[in-house]
């Protein structure tokens, strides 16, 4: 047992008090987490008040800090961390995860989901579950579904209307092969890279575009030097709050519950700000003078896209079922 000193507010007096790390061996006092987003953004507020909750709900015998913009590292080492212990909790989109939990390469599937809602009622019904379920094989425990809107493509060059005008083009993906034979089945050149770097690649030229969701796109700046946004709306994919899987089995019983209860209020409310924050990220664009173009046919690009499946299934042939299991949810 280790003994730890806790800075507790009572009655808005603040105390020290002495606690024993009784249940949790040798598990931090302070739980640490990483988000790649800014404080402003939803995902942040919505961890934010996760972190104010555990500390309020339980007297200050449990308390995070969220280490927000990314200072913790990239997305894929964070993903890296979380199953060793270095990071304690996160909010990881489902993109990068793939590589480490292979099921979770269905949402990244272009147009798996019919809808934004669709992606909500798959993930918080049986999708969700046996996502869970393979994350925590790997020492992931996934407690609730945030939201990430659509992605969309966006570049220096030119609006994009069809696959053909992505030929020839540099676009930046996450990390996650599956991204690469994505953009390839477009016939332009794929390049997995951090999301730190996009900026100063876009602005230098390295790749001539990415592809992201409003909120995504405004906060980094990217519409900045990228200023051709085109509504192709080729991925829906879920981010999940996850914790350690040894440090939420250390819990009791109790502080499980409460935790996931947590998990869950938070990410409602980060999709309800997500919806207000993708209104207002389109609208500052806009104004910014970005040129936005709605792609008439879509089916253009699932079609392109087709092969992605085929590889897709050739690598890992249970994701028909589980791309049954989506197309199951109405
Ligand atoms: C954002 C996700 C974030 C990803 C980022 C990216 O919220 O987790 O790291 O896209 O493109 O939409 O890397």
């Amino acid at each position: 047992m280790s003994i730890v000193w806790t800075r507790r507010t009572l009655g808005g007096v603040a105390v020290l008090a002495l606690v024993g790390t009784l249940a949790t061996g040798e598990a931090r006092a302070e739980w640490r987490g990483w988000n790649i987003h800014v404080p402003e953004y939803s995902v942040s507020q919505g961890m934010d008040w996760f972190t104010e909750q555990l500390e309020e709900r339980t007297d200050g015998r449990l308390t995070a800090k969220t280490f927000h913009s990314g200072v913790l590292g990239s997305q894929p080492d964070a993903i890296e961390q979380l199953r060793l212990g270095g990071i304690d909790y996160a909010v990881f989109n489902l993109g990068p995860m793939g590589p480490t939990v292979p099921a979770t390469n269905v949402v990244s599937l272009p147009f798996v989901f019919k809808s934004i809602d669709h992606m909500h009622r798959a993930m918080d019904g049986v999708v969700g579950d046996a996502l869970s379920e393979a994350m925590e094989e790997q020492g992931i425990v996934a407690l609730g579904w945030y939201d990430s809107g659509a992605r969309s493509f966006y570049n220096s060059q030119q609006p994009v209307n069809t696959p053909a005008d992505l030929e020839g083009m540099k676009v930046r993906v996450m990390n996650n092969d599956l991204f690469v034979g994505m953009i390839e089945a477009l016939g332009g050149n794929a390049t997995p890279m951090a999301f730190s770097e996009v900026y100063q690649s876009l602005r230098t030229g390295v790749v001539d575009g990415a592809e992201n969701n409003y909120p995504s796109y405004e906060s980094t700046g990217h519409y900045e030097v990228a200023g051709y946004y085109s509504l192709s709306e080729h991925l829906i994919i879920p981010e999940c709050f996850c914790v350690n899987a040894d440090l939420y089995n250390s819990l009791s019983a109790e502080d499980q519950e409460l935790v996931r209860e947590l998990a869950r209020e938070s990410a409602q409310m980060q999709r309800e700000l997500w919806a207000e924050s993708s209104q207002e990220a389109r609208a500052k664009v806009e104004a910014a003078g970005v040129e936005i173009n709605e792609v008439e046919d879509k089916t253009a690009f699932q079609e392109a896209m087709q092969p992605v499946y085929e590889q897709a299934y050739a690598q890992q042939p249970e994701l028909e079922e589980l791309v049954v299991l989506i197309q199951s949810v109405d």
